[in-house]
């Protein structure tokens, strides 16, 4: 099924998973709103879109911590962008791997703030509509660390448990509606989030991929593009996606 004529909202389309999903989505037909803090990046995401399949695009540079800033901008895309019909809630990321009572509480603030507080505003702002228009997709970016936890994850693992627990509710809540509600929640995929979690140190980033084939953004988007083309009475619920060499949170097997 085409994903022509539809309009996706992605969060964090700057880099790895959304960047990709961005890109499959507008692949597929569909006009994307690139939603994320670094502009510049959005415009090169929008250009390559643009340039690779025709695709409309748009830029929304804007932190999903913000409420404000969030409503101001969904509420204020002109009219042609304001029907989303795809949300993929997908901004996300982790700071460090400290044990709890030893951890940064601007770090727990960072994680707890983006993975769960950004996805209700986008959420809040965003679903209104769906449910006003009878028709929508919502795909939230959860992780194994919502399934499991794993030593040193505490408050990101706790973020990700909260992803699934909103996920279940948000569907739970639509039931009534045609509006899908679905969560991906990959194992290791080699993105920045470990450069982001090591604050820039890309040796200890590179470490966690060692020896292994991690997943890329575009394995994880290529499940999202399923997702959101099955016909509207399949509503794919939950899909956990790990590299073959991982079987679980922390079992991991590495050529050394
Ligand atoms: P990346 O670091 O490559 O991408 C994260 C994206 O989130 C960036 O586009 C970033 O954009 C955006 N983002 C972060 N904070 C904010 C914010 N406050 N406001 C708006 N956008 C923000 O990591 P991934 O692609 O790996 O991560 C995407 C999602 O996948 C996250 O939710 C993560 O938890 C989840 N995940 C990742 C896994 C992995 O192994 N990589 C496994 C399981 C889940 P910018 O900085 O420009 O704002
Ligand atoms: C990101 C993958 O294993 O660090 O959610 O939790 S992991």
């Amino acid at each position: 099924m085409s994903l022509t004529g539809r309009i996706a909202l992605v969060t964090g389309a700057t880099s790895g998973i959304g960047k990709a999903t961005a890109i499959a989505l507008a692949r597929e037909g569909a006009s994307v709103i690139l939603l994320g803090r670094r502009i510049e990046r959005l415009e090169a995401v929008g250009e390559e879109i643009k340039k690779r399949f025709k695709a409309n695009w748009i830029a929304l540079p804007v932190d999903v911590r913000d409420f404000a800033a969030v409503q101001t901008a969904i509420n204020g895309l002109p009219e042609f962008w304001k029907n989303i019909d795809i949300l993929i809630n997908n901004a996300g990321l982790a700071f460090g791997l400290s044990r709890l009572h030893e951890g940064e509480v601007e770090d727990w603030e960072a994680m707890i703030d983006t993975n769960v507080k950004g996805l209700l505003y986008v959420t809040r702002t965003v679903v209104p509509g769906m449910v006003k228009r009878g028709k929508g997709d919502v795909v939230n970016i959860g992780s194994i660390a919502g399934h499991e936890v794993y030593p040193g994850g505490n408050v990101y693992c706790a973020t990700k448990h909260a992803v699934d627990a909103l996920t279940k509710g948000l569907r739970i809540d639509l039931v009534d509606t045609p509006i899908r509600v679905s969560s991906v929640d990959p194992g290791l995929v080699e993105t920045e989030f470990s450069i982001v979690r090591f604050k820039g140190d890309k040796e200890k980033a590179k470490n966690v991929y060692r020896g292994m084939q991690p997943l890329t953004g575009e394995d994880i988007a290529e499940t999202i593009v399923f997702i959101v083309s099955r016909p509207p009475h399949v509503q794919i619920a939950d899909v956990v996606i790990f590299p073959t060499a991982q079987a679980s949170a922390t079992i991991v097997h590495r050529e050394e």
